[in-house]
């Protein structure tokens, strides 16, 4: 393939498929651009004193890693001053953070998880940023941004995307027109393209999900995974595979390049907490990109990019990947209701 760099690919998509506004190009090209002062940061490791705890915790009263600090500091400032924001709003960040007066303000609310999957970061293992982007309400221009502006469904994302720092640094995007990922090309400072809308492969037999959990699963997902654990002799007929990385990106992006299905479940544990999962850092974007890579993305019974928001930092079930498993895991629900 003749090397596409990520400007020249945003360049075409302004010009021909998408239509891309001004304003979403450049906010994607800083996001990208901060991905690349992230991952130097991610490789620095201890060299660099990025290891270890902050000693404080977040709105979400989870320890928070100095990198995830760091990180989401790199995210806020590079998207103040270009003109290109309304609003920010961040899994780190108990409210949202408006762009100062000084710089001019602008039609979209970008939203991110600066480091996803943070507790690998200590033991060398892969982790991400995730991000979201939704057009900010038309009379926002008059008036002073709230949370409720952000409580828009998933599917009105403009576009969505992620970065994976593994053994190679990657960034995995879409405005809307199929899935594309870049790779950071350290010699020239280049996110080159790696591949075209990405499609999910169909069929294969691996699942992923965090196995201590399983005393907390509703029925259906315990139907599911008991039948992919039941193999030749089950009612698949099929052995299965299992992976579990801790980090979302990880395995999502191994969905997008190799197949399965990704399942962090509603659970019993916490009745204030239906999921681990945030739906505006985590859960939308990534189900965006499952869906715009052939999959599907449903907390359970429902579509995650149909979910009302209620809260900036609610949480969901997700359950993505493969759109034949996730249906099946779709109609376990419903065959546990109607039973
Ligand atoms: P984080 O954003 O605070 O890192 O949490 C999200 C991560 C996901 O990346 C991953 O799928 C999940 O938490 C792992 O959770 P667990 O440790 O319960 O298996
Ligand atoms: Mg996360």
């Amino acid at each position: 393939m003749q090397r596409k760099t990520l400007t020249q690919f945003l360049v075409e998509q302004q010009r021909r498929e998408a239509a891309l506004p001004g304003q979403l190009r450049l906010l994607i090209e800083i996001v990208a651009r901060t991905c690349k002062a992230i991952s130097i940061s991610v490789n620095k490791g201890a060299l660099g004193g990025m290891l270890g705890d902050m000693g404080a915790e977040n709105v979400q009263g989870e320890a928070q890693k100095k990198l995830d600090v760091i990180a989401n500091e790199r995210l806020l400032e590079a998207n103040e001053w270009g003109g290109h924001l309304a609003a920010m709003a961040s899994e780190e960040m108990e409210t949202i953070h408006l762009i100062p007066n000084r710089y001019p303000k602008g039609e979209y609310l970008l939203m991110f998880d600066p480091i996803d999957g943070s507790s690998n970061v200590d033991v060398n293992l892969t982790v991400g940023t995730i991000f979201s982007v939704l057009r900010a309400p038309e009379d926002v221009s008059g008036r002073a941004v709230t949370e409720e502006d952000f409580l828009q469904s998933g599917r009105h994302q403009v576009a969505a995307g992620y970065a994976i720092y593994g053994p190679q640094t990657l960034l995995v995007l879409s405005v809307g027109t199929g899935v594309y990922e870049f790779g950071l090309d350290r010699e020239t400072g280049s996110w080159v393209m790696t591949q075209e809308r990405i499609r999910i492969p169909e069929g294969n037999r691996e699942f992923a999900i965090n196995m201590s959990n399983q005393r907390f699963w509703a029925p259906a997902v315990q139907r599911y995974v008991g039948e992919c654990m039941d193999g030749k002799d089950g009612p698949r007929e099929a052995n299965f595979n299992m992976r579990w990385t801790g980090s979302m990106v990880a395995d999502i992006h191994r969905i997008l390049k190799r197949g399965g299905i990704f399942l962090y479940p509603w659970d019993s544990r916490d009745p204030k907490k239906p999921g681990k999962l945030r739906l505006m850092y985590e859960a939308n974007p990534m189900g965006f990109i499952v869906e715009q890579a052939g999959g599907k993305a449903f907390d359970g019974p429902h579509r995650i990019l149909d979910i009302a928001p209620t809260g900036l930092h609610q949480r969901v079930g997700v359950i993505m990947g493969d759109r034949a498993e996730v249906d099946r895991v779709i109609d376990y629900h419903r065959e546990a209701v109607d039973a």
